[in-house]
């Protein structure tokens, strides 16, 4: 593992050459270009170090599937970090290498059987965590996580997701207080008291962007949901991530990205 001096990580792993045996529920089973997809998620890599990320690589899982998915194995907090039990059993296998990754920056606290937890399921707006009930992460999961994040002063809100496969497919953060959703997939009247923007109707896998800081990362093949970010005036940076979205990978799942906050003894 390396990092330089920044103050924002992001942690992330090469991708697998076994992708092509990743796991899938919405969609069927395309080949995937490995040598394409290492390209595109080294760009992806490029445009968060530009970002003013310490990207910290995990050592390569080659059997693990779907290992370039970081964000399913963990939640980072403020305080601490929760290391997930992914719902599919192939990525159980994934979670090791990231608590040892993550344990010079956060104390950890686990999910236990027979709770599941994908991180992707976990939907973070400063004190309020809004967890996915979905087809990888169970109510007893997501218990665990409100018990967990208590101590810390958040509160945990269970929210069913349908059609796609996690919670943050259907909805993630662009500003402080704004989201950006798919009406569709999650049902919006949950976020009473934050804003809104809808992904365009013609992309309904537009409601997964990554932000960093003021700049919000996302897909360069979705260009009028694009066009709704930047007309709400955000800072938009695009990366092409086309091979993972084969494997239902979007730009929030290829990297876990946190302040730098050593645990201090
Ligand atoms: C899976 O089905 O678990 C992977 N093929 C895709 C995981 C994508 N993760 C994410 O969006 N957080």
């Amino acid at each position: 593992m390396t990092h330089g001096p920044s103050e924002m990580i992001a942690v992330m792993r090469p991708l697998s050459p076994s992708i092509g045996r990743c796991e899938l529920t919405h969609l069927s089973r395309e080949t995937i270009d490995v040598e394409l997809a290492e390209r595109q998620h080294r760009l992806y890599g490029e445009c968060l170090a530009d970002l003013g990320c310490s990207v910290v690589r995990l050592h390569p899982e080659p059997d693990l599937p779907d290992a370039v998915f970081v964000e399913d194995a963990a939640v980072v907090l403020d305080e601490c970090a929760i290391i997930t039990r992914p719902g599919a059993k192939s990525r159980r296998p994934e979670t090791e290498s990231v608590a040892t990754a993550l344990e010079p920056y956060r104390y950890l606290h686990h999910i236990h059987a027979p709770g599941t937890l994908d991180g992707g399921d976990v939907l973070v707006v400063g004190r309020n965590i809004y967890a996915g009930f979905s087809s990888r992460s169970n109510m007893e999961g997501i218990g665990q996580l409100r018990v967990l994040t208590a101590r810390y002063g958040y509160t945990v809100t269970p929210l069913t997701v349908r059609g796609c496969l996690h919670l943050k497919s259907a909805v993630t953060r662009v500003g402080p207080r704004l989201l950006l959703v798919n009406p569709d997939w999650v049902d919006p009247g949950a976020f009473g008291w934050m804003e809104l923007i809808d992904v365009d109707p013609a992309e309904p896998m537009g409601a997964n962007a990554l932000t960093i800081g003021p700049v919000v990362v996302f897909p360069a093949s979705l260009p009028r949901t694009r066009a709704r970010l930047e007309k709400r005036g955000l800072s938009v940076r695009t990366v092409d991530l086309s091979e993972l979205a084969k494997a239902e990978g979007a730009v929030t799942c290829c990297s876990l990205v946190f302040p730098e906050r050593p645990v201090i003894d």
